[in-house]
């Protein structure tokens, strides 16, 4: 439709488009079983969407606005196009007013040739309240990044990954060029290499205090412990944690071997706890070696090897 109102007390689509060019509709319950729901102005009332896709924007980029509740489930799906960090003019936006029920799919495709840097964040739906699980799955973005969908209290995001998680990628991904851009480089003169901060998930253009939580005692009797991110998936790389007891001779008593969970080394470990989030996990390794009269000293460091 092109201008006006469309007043419909109950309407179900299951195929064809349903366009909002230049005016609203008015549904109390509108029904997406198929086709597409796109547009840049409002449905004045309720969405249920179990097929199909719903488009924000007309023939480009914009915003869609639900006034009431928002309830989807797949296959119904949303498709985006991404063109840039702002919502509404550069990449799509929904706007549920009401209550959002998640459960559907996602799709994106970028546009006007934008590249997303590494964990940047798009809000791509705001809703006043959330409720059910998000089944999302990360979706390609292009020149070695993905876009994995994020849900929280009041807005869905998507965050920009690696797709394959490989230094080159990354170091793209984060803006380095050059020689800035060499595992042992250091351009934010933070002390840690470039290697170390792509496999403990830091920033090489923002300056670490340090590349974890230095190791601390833990528990009772006291134990060493040492935390830190590692970043998810990598192919190129293992992550160990390394053990002395005099910061010469230094043994192995955890690892993470090009991706997978850390994983104890020789019984050595105390305990692992991984956390993880959409781009790192949170790693805690506490150590099985208990300091005492004999042997008071006991160090631990983090050691990241490949590429
Ligand atoms: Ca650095
Ligand atoms: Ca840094």
């Amino acid at each position: 439709m092109a201008a006006g109102v469309l007043q419909l007390g109950q309407f179900s689509q299951t195929a064809g488009t349903l366009s909002l060019h230049g005016g609203n509709v008015e549904c109390a319950n509108l029904q997406i079983g198929g086709g597409v729901l796109k547009g840049s102005r409002s449905v004045v009332g309720s969405v249920t969407q179990t097929g199909g896709q719903i488009q924000p924007g007309d023939s480009g980029i914009g915003t869609l606005t639900i006034t009431g509740s928002f309830t989807q489930s797949a296959p119904g799906a949303l498709h985006l196009e991404l063109g840039g960090r702002v919502a509404g003019t550069q990449h799509d936006q929904l706007v549920v007013n009401g209550a959002a029920t998640l459960g559907g799919g996602v799709s994106g495709l970028i546009v006007n040739g934008f590249l997303p840097l590494l964990a940047e964040q798009l809000t791509v739906i705001r809703y006043a309240s959330r409720t059910g699980a998000l089944n999302w799955t990360p979706f390609s973005a292009g020149s070695g990044r993905k876009m994995s969908p994020l849900a929280y209290t009041t807005e869905a995001r998507l965050l920009t990954g690696l797709d394959p998680v490989q230094f080159a990628n990354w170091a793209q991904a984060t803006g380095l060029t050059g020689p800035d851009a060499l595992p042992d480089a250091d351009p934010d003169r933070d002390g840690l290499t470039n290697r170390l901060e792509y496999g403990l998930y830091r920033f090489p253009q923002t300056p670490d205090i340090q590349g974890g939580t230095p190791p601390a005692l833990t528990g009772s009797p006291a134990r060493l412990q040492i935390t830190y991110n590692r970043i998810n998936d990598a192919t190129d790389l293992d992550i160990d944690v390394e053990a002395s007891t005099d910061i010469q001779t230094w043994e192995t008593i955890a690892r993470s071997h090009l991706g997978t969970p850390t994983a104890d080394i020789g019984g050595k470990t105390f305990s692992i706890i991984e956390t993880p989030f959409a781009n790192h996990t949170q790693v805690t390794v506490v150590d099985q070696f208990l300091p005492g009269p004999g042997q008071p000293r006991r160090f631990l460091r983090v050691r990241v090897t490949g590429l």
